[in-house]
């Protein structure tokens, strides 16, 4: 027995130190192998992951902070594009300005036409062997209104025969109308001392 157990141990020893042996060719092998191999794998991979990952992140986060803040500047134009629309529309008011200073030479122009139309009636009155007053002046288109106010008739004669009355008795009118400017001079015929003057400007 006791031989058989000592063969044992020796044969088991034996095959320890076999498996030992060949462990370590197996660990030399495989530690002159394996070294390279992880290297290359690790020097792959290593640059492999590094570019991709910093490629990514780097620019996806740069671009998404860039997008994000390019709307708010866009959304601010608008409003003040409507604050603009408004200053604008309140400008008008000074519009009226611009217009009053027109009005003024509106108000020039209205000067020159009265002068002309302001035809007016003129009365002579005649009385105590005149014409009163003697001399008349008005505007062209005015008409002139004779009036005989004495007890003797009298008539309004035109020198140059532009316009005449009949024989007017106490109380009766006689009335013409200057159309055209100039100094027209008149008498009485039945009283040749009696003389007038209508100016007509
Ligand atoms: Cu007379």
């Amino acid at each position: 027995m006791f031989r058989k157990r000592a063969f044992y141990l020796c044969l088991f020893a034996a095959l320890s130190l076999a498996v030992l042996a060949c462990g370590d060719d197996d660990k030399t092998d495989a530690a002159s192998t394996p070294t390279p191999t992880p290297e290359v794998q690790r020097a792959t991979t290593t640059p492999t992951v590094a570019p991709t990952l910093t490629a990514t992140a780097t620019p996806t986060a740069a671009p998404t902070p860039t997008a994000t803040p390019t709307p708010a500047p866009t959304q601010a134009p608008p409003v003040a594009t409507q604050a603009p629309t408004q200053a604008v529309v309140q400008q008008p008011p000074p519009q009226p300005q611009a217009t009053q200073a027109p009005a003024p030479v509106v108000t020039q122009a209205p000067p020159p036409p009265p002068p002309p139309p302001a035809p007016t009636t003129a009365s002579v009155t005649i009385d105590n062997l005149a014409f009163l007053p003697g001399s008349v002046t008005v505007t062209v288109g005015s008409t002139v209104v004779w009036r005989n106010g004495d007890q003797f008739p009298h008539d309004v004669t035109a020198d140059g025969g532009g316009f005449g009355s009949n024989t007017l008795q106490r109380g009766d009118t006689f009335s013409t109308t200057f159309s055209s400017a100039g100094t027209f001079t008149y008498m009485c015929t039945i009283h040749p001392s009696m003389h007038g003057t209508i100016v007509v400007n």
